[in-house]
């Protein structure tokens, strides 16, 4: 029984060393110390030996199971060194590569122009206030100086979802809102971004949904200069410090008096071309006075404060300063379009 075991063991031993990678170490382990291996067999005879015998048998089976269990974590630690080693010089890294480019998002264009106009007017000291887009009929008209029967809306212009609710029209009915929140104490002072709708067919200058933005300052003595003046400061951080603006009169009926305003055209420098149709003046912003009616409805005394008020919309500015020419660009979805504002390129 002893040359037995010495005989595995040799063997064993041998095998172990043969092996020439994992794989082929663990069929020896497998072979010679399994459940089902030749020592166990070995083992399963020791019923027959003397009393003597049988704990040196014992030992001695015990030593070359230890033994062959030593030989085969060395030799796997050999291998699996050798391994890695084989690994790393195959697959070695060339450094001198280069890197693949990572392609970061971008800003959509319209998000761009509505944050740097609200960077613009935060600067200023406004709030930046947001409100529901489906809206009450009320809010979106009544308060605005728009009683029912009023030419200026049009059941066929606006989804209605109720008689009594629709998808707003403008951004006008968050100023509503904010005014009747602040219970007749000024001031306010607040720009309104949002989306809006409008039941038109769509083509390059019109959409049925677009973004808006409206500002509006009520408290004690606003007047026209400071509306003009806040304009002013507006324009020329949006478009640069090189344009004039001039007031046109016009109508709203939510302020009066009411004004257009245009910023002077940097592409012909005033001379006139096809961006300002030949005047030399581009159309930006409507604007005005808040009128008296509005005032009240939202509970402020008209005879204490006063207020001014602009709207715009940020599609028609974005295409004046990146020279877009149909609103659809915003709204397709295209990456090559897309792609093209404030992207980062890393190379
Ligand atoms: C335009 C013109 C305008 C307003 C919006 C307004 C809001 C309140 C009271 C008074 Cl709560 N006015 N908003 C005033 C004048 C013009 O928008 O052309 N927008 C694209």
């Amino acid at each position: 029984m002893e040359e037995r075991l010495k005989q595995l063991q040799q063997e064993a031993t041998a095998k172990v060393e043969q092996s020439v990678d994992l794989k082929q170490l663990n069929d020896v382990r497998v072979a010679y110390l399994g459940k089902k291996g030749p020592i166990t067999e070995v083992l399963k005879g020791m019923g027959k030996l003397s009393a003597e015998e049988r704990p040196k048998m014992g030992a001695l089976a015990n030593e070359v199971r230890d033994d062959i269990t030593k030989a085969i974590e060395t030799k796997q630690q050999l291998l699996e060194t050798a391994e890695i080693e084989k690994k790393l010089t195959e697959e070695s890294i060339d450094v001198t590569l280069p890197g693949r480019p990572v392609n970061s998002g971008t800003h959509h264009p319209l998000t761009s122009v509505i944050e740097d106009i609200e960077d613009l007017f935060l600067s200023m000291g406004y709030t930046v206030e947001e409100g529901p887009e489906v809206e009450k009929d009320y809010y979106n008209f009544e308060a605005l100086n728009l009683p029912k029967g009023h030419p200026a809306r049009d059941m066929q212009d606006s989804f209605y979802i109720t008689e009594d609710l629709l998808l707003r029209t403008h951004t006008s009915p968050v100023q509503a809102r904010t005014m009747e929140r602040r219970e007749g104490k000024g001031p306010v002072k607040i720009i309104c971004p949002g989306k809006v709708y409008r039941r038109d067919n769509d083509d390059a200058t019109h959409s049925h949904q677009f973004m808006q933005i409206e500002g509006l300052v009520v408290d004690e003595n606003i007047r026209m200069s400071d509306l003009k003046g806040t304009l002013n400061v507006f324009a020329k951080r949006m478009f640069g410090e090189d344009r004039e603006i001039r007031l046109r009169p016009s109508f709203f009926p939510f302020t009066e008096p009411s004004v257009e305003m245009d910023i002077s055209c940097k592409i012909c420098g005033g001379k006139g071309c096809s961006v300002c149709k030949g005047t030399g003046w581009i159309e930006i912003l409507g604007a005005g006075m808040v009128h008296p009616n509005v005032l009240e409805m939202a509970g402020f005394d008209s005879k204490k404060y006063t207020g001014f008020a602009f709207g715009m919309g940020p599609e028609r500015i974005a295409m004046l300063k990146y020279g877009i020419d149909d609103i659809r660009h915003y709204y397709a979805n295209d990456q090559r379009f897309l792609t093209q504002f404030g992207q980062k390129e890393f190379k």
